[in-house]
């Protein structure tokens, strides 16, 4: 993986912002390869690797994953694919993650898409989205904002620092929310 020529976005916000959701659009739109961190974890589950019960058991109570299992997934995601643009969802969620994925990958940012949406809202969503995901219950759906809120925007605010963050109003209808994503991604498709 060559850290010189990859280009990385960061895709964050709440649980239940539409990171997914955006992240299919930018694809169809932009070509980029994404990389829901959640998903690998999910497949990783699924896979029935020795690390499956341990991800199943946090991602149930709404913890983050240790860094090592998830930079490794999304490396080897990053290698296998043939893109050298990737919209990476859903991580980094805590300082760990986003100092681990650097030291190890080499790889900065070009920015971050962070999806802000109120808590009732994201709430809503979740509650009606009935694909059989284990931590849409109400119980842990309130540890996954809880984290969130401690431990995921504070990256936010590090890269805000920076001046590399794109905030987007994520509260609106779907179409609207692709209008203001396209107008940040517009100008950088070469
Ligand atoms: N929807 C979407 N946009 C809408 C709109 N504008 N108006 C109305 N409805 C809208 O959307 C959620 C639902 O809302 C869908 O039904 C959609 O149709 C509708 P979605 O696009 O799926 O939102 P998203 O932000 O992707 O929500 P998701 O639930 O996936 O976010 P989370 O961040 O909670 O989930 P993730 O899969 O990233 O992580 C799950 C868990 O894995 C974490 O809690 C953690 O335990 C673990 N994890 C780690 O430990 N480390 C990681 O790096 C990543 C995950
Ligand atoms: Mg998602």
């Amino acid at each position: 993986l060559d850290e010189k020529k990859v280009k990385v976005v960061f895709v964050l916000g709440g649980p239940g912002s539409g990171k997914g959701t955006q992240c299919a659009n930018i694809v169809e739109h932009f070509g980029y390869t994404h990389l829901s961190a959640g998903d690998l974890l999910r497949a990783e589950i699924k896979s029935g690797s020795e690390n499956g019960t341990m991800i199943q058991n946090m991602i149930k109570e709404g913890k983050i994953v240790p860094s090592e299992v998830t930079v490794k997934l999304l490396q080897r995601a990053m290698q296998e694919s043939n893109n050298d643009k990737f919209l990476i969802d859903g991580f980094p969620r805590n300082e760990e993650n986003r100092a681990a994925f650097e030291n190890v990958t080499k790889i900065i940012p070009e920015f971050v898409l962070f999806f802000d949406c109120a808590e009732e809202e994201m709430e809503r969503r979740l509650l009606n989205r009935n694909q059989g995901r284990e931590d849409d219950n109400i119980d842990t759906i309130r540890k996954r904002f809880k984290v969130f809120v401690e431990s995921s925007l504070p990256v936010v605010e590090h890269y805000e620092s920076m001046g590399k963050v794109q905030k987007i109003d994520a509260g609106k209808p779907r179409e609207e929310v692709f209008g203001a994503v396209k107008d940040i991604f517009s100008p950088i498709d070469e």
